[in-house]
């Protein structure tokens, strides 16, 4: 059997579940996952193998009407990554349907996506019964060619499989694109910092999670084993910083233990992080912020 790779990008409105259907493919948690809106802010690979198929699952920022300049350059990520990918699957949530943002989506998709293999992936199968998943199926076909349909739950596991098996096969001729062993190509320091994020982004309220991001500055290897990490969480205000540090810094404590635990399972090793917050007014016009968060920054963002 010939060798077969190539990209698989995961477009959908925020909160579709992309990220939990990226982590399901690739069997370990690569992309951070939250109940809220708008958590992916860049492109993360992660690679999955079929039979002799290797499958780079492209997971992008959800696709939604952007205002800041942050939002921009997410969008722009998203849209990117598809335009980049062999195979885009547009996610679709059973429950909430054709949006007015999957309707604009299958109008950008008109447009970039002829001559290109796009696949429907309605998600989130396991909240709604299975006689609307039909009128859904068929009122998204109506309105663009998709190549195949799926019924999926990112979350559960249903459907996945078979997404899986075809998305392998649909993929051209090729040699492998990462060493067999890789699953992800984000670095270390990257992931650790999202950890923290996703940590900070249950925790906190409203728009909070949107104000702030986090970096990782340091990471000495101790001749224990153990890693010693520093982060620094930008929020834009002095009472931002207030909030997340908490009474007597009880929140940023929680966050951070929460966030080490994590990262010591990612590991398997132990770490001992310190988070420290910091207020930078201006961070989300910063070009540095941006490229850390791996977006490009462009004076047409703003
Ligand atoms: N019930 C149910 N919930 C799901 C399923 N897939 C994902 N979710 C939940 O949906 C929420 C959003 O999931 P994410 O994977 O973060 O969604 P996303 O599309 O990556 O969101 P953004 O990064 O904000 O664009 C989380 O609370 C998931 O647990 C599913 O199949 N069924
Ligand atoms: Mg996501």
């Amino acid at each position: 059997m010939e060798k077969r790779a190539g990209f698989v990008a995961l477009i959908g409105e925020p909160n579709a579940g992309k990220s939990t259907l990226l982590n399901r493919m690739v069997g370990a948690k690569v992309s951070i996952v939250t109940h809220k809106v708008q958590t992916t802010r860049a492109r993360i690979r992660g690679v999955a193998l079929e039979g002799e198929a290797q499958i780079v699952f492209v997971d992008t920022p959800g696709l939604f009407r952007p205002r800041r300049r942050l939002d921009r350059a997410m969008v722009a990520a998203a849209w990117g990554g598809a335009s980049d990918a062999d195979i885009v699957v547009l996610l679709v949530e059973a429950q909430r349907g054709v949006t007015d943002g999957v309707e604009a989506i299958l109008q950008q998709l008109a447009e970039i996506g002829t001559g290109r293999t796009v696949a429907l992936a309605i998600n989130k199968i396991d909240r709604v019964q299975s006689g609307a998943l039909l009128a859904l199926s068929k009122e998204l076909n109506d309105r663009f060619a998709f190549a195949e349909t799926f019924m999926i739950s990112a979350e559960k596991g249903h459907g996945v499989d078979d997404l899986r098996r075809w998305l392998a096969g649909s993929l051209p001729e090729g040699p492998w694109l990462y060493p067999e062993d890789q699953i992800a190509d984000l670095p270390l320091r990257m992931i650790a910092a999202e950890m923290t994020r996703e940590k900070l982004t249950l925790r906190l309220h409203q728009e909070l999670p949107y104000q702030l991001t986090v970096e990782t500055e340091a990471w000495e290897e101790r001749e224990d084993g153990s890693a010693r990490i520093n982060q620094v969480v930008y929020v834009a205000r002095e009472g931002h910083k207030g909030i997340l540090l908490g009474r007597k810094g009880e929140t940023i404590k929680n966050v951070g233990q929460a966030a080490r635990t994590e990262l010591e399972n990612f590991l398997g090793r132990r770490v001992h992080l310190f988070l420290t917050v910091k207020v930078r007014p201006n961070w989300l016009e910063e070009a540095e912020r941006y490229s850390e968060m791996g977006l490009e920054f462009r004076d047409g963002n703003a």
